[in-house]
Parts: C-alpha cells; structure tokens; sequence
C-alpha cells in the first residue's frame, strides 16, 4: 500500500516505519504524502489508541534527502510537506512515541521531537544537522527544541550542530528511557501497549491543552482544566476507574 513507509497495527497500536534505509530514511515528497494519509488512518481508527514512529534499518531518520529536492522553493517543501505532518502528530489527541532506533538528524530529529514520547536505543543519536547544509533548523524544531530543554541548550544544539547521544538526550530531558539494542523493540512494544490500555479521552485532553498552555495565561488555563475534566467526568474510562477503586480490583479502560 505504500512504497516509502510501512504500516501495521497490533494489540491496539499503530506503527508507522519509515522505510527507506538505505538513505538512512531520508525524507522525499511521496514519504510526506504516505506519513500524513498513516497518520490520519492512525488517527481516525478506533482501534488504534497509541501510535509508533520508528526508522527500517539502522536509522531513524537522517531528515531531508539531499540528493536531488524536486522542489527547489525550501519554503514550499516545508509548508506541503513537512508542515502538515507535525500540525497532525499534534492535533491527533492519541500518545505518539518516536522509536528513535538510530540517528535522528535535522528534520528527523524535528519528527522526534513533535512526537509526545522518545524513546531511545542505546544505538540511539541525535543532530541539528540543518547548520552543516547552511539551514535552520524547521519542522517545528525551533518551537519544541527551546521547550524541551530550555533557550540556552537548545541554541548550543542548533548552533554548533554536535551529535548527542542517547544518554546526552536523556540527561537533557530530550528522551523518556534509553534501552539496550536487544531489548529496544520489545520494550517500545510494552510502552505503547501499556498507553493503548489507559484512559485514551483522557490523554488526548491531556495533550491538547497541554500544547495550547504555552500560549495562555494562567486565567486560561484554569478554564481550560474546567473544560477537559468536564468531558473526561463524563468518559466511560472515569465510571469504570471509580468503579474499579471501589470494588478494589485493576480498572479495564476501553478508550471510551
Ligand atoms: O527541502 C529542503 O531541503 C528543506 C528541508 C530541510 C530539512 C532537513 O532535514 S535539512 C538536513 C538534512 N539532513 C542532513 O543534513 C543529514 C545528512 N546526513 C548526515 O549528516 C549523516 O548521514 C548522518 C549523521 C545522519 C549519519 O552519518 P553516518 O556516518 O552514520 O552515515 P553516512 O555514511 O553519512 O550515510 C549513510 C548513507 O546514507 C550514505 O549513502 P551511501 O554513501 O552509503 O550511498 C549517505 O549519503 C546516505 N544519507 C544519509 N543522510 C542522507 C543520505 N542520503 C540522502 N539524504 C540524507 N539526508
């Protein structure tokens, strides 16, 4: 079904690998276009209440393929291509966990970073390498990097553009978990199994406004939280969490 990425979905989560390793999963128009339409299938399926982003071979994903833009208009690439991608792995109201396999460089360190979660192989790295090439970081890196690890840090990467490790994203907050090689599938397996069995409604209200907080005051935010607890209060997944608390037995949450 598509010729740049894999999709497949098991035990309530969707994963979606980019498949081009021999480009270190280099990003081209046609992957844009495949990422958005499994993002969306993601999204729209009921079934689906976690989602996966991880790179075939020994990468995660090296960024823009540099051998040959169809597109020479840079603008243009970002706002079809890439823009609508970190505007859907926002505005999806599901857990996104990068599966950062291997380097994640320039704009795959920005697919990264727009996901809810990374986590990190051993084997893992991480690199703006957009300053190499004589570009600026895009792809919202420059919205999330400074939030993720403060103004001063994120500066220091984008300028200098040095390759961190695994353990250097962790300690800088960049990752939830590094993992050994052997063990990365399975424990990614276990993490997105275990967020595709919690309160899915939850979660989503949990993400969006959690992002619209960085553009709100706190008068905002306030009723914001009264709007989301209403919704959650009225979730399936809320009865059956008091339910499962009084009769003191481990809730089953459904996602409704
Ligand atoms: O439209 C626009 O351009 C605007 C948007 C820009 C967004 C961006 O992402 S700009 C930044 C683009 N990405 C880069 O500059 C990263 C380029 N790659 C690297 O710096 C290194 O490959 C890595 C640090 C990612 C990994 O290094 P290493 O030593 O592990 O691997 P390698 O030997 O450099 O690469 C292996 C192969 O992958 C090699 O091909 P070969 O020689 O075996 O045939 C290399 O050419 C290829 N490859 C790696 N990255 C890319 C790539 N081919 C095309 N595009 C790439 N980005």
């Amino acid at each position: 079904m598509f010729e740049t990425i894999m999709y497949e979905t098991r035990a309530g989560v969707a994963w979606i690998t980019l498949n081009r390793p021999d480009k270190l999963n280099a990003f081209m128009s046609v992957m844009h276009k495949e990422m958005l339409s499994a993002l969306k299938t993601a999204g729209k399926d009921e079934e689906v209440r976690a989602i996966v982003i991880t790179g075939a071979g020994r990468a995660f994903c090296s960024g823009q393929d540099l051998g040959g833009s169809d597109n020479p208009d840079y603008g243009e690439v970002l706002r079809q291509g890439y823009n609508p991608m970190v505007q859907a792995l926002v505005s999806i109201e599901k857990p996104v966990i990068a599966a950062v396999n291997g380097v994640a460089a320039g704009a795959g360190m920005s697919l990264a970073l727009a996901c809810d979660f990374r986590l990190a192989s051993e084997k893992a790295s991480f690199i703006e390498a957009f300053i190499h090439v004589g570009l600026v970081p895009d792809s919202g890196n420059l919205y999330f990097l400074p939030r993720l690890v403060g103004h001063a840090k994120a500066m220091e990467l984008a300028v200098l553009g040095e390759k961190i490790s695994a353990e250097q994203a962790k300690e800088l907050g960049l990752v939830t978990k590094v993992v050994s090689d052997e063990a990365f599938v399975q424990e990614v397996e276990t993490f997105a199994v275990r967020l595709a069995n919690m309160p899915t409604k939850a979660i989503g209200l949990i993400k969006r406004y959690m992002n619209k907080s960085w553009e709100s005051d706190l008068n905002e935010v306030l009723e914001y939280e009264a709007l989301a607890q209403k919704t959650a209060g009225y979730t399936q997944d809320h009865k059956e969490g008091v339910t499962a608390f009084m009769e003191k037995r481990k809730p089953v949450f459904t996602g409704k």
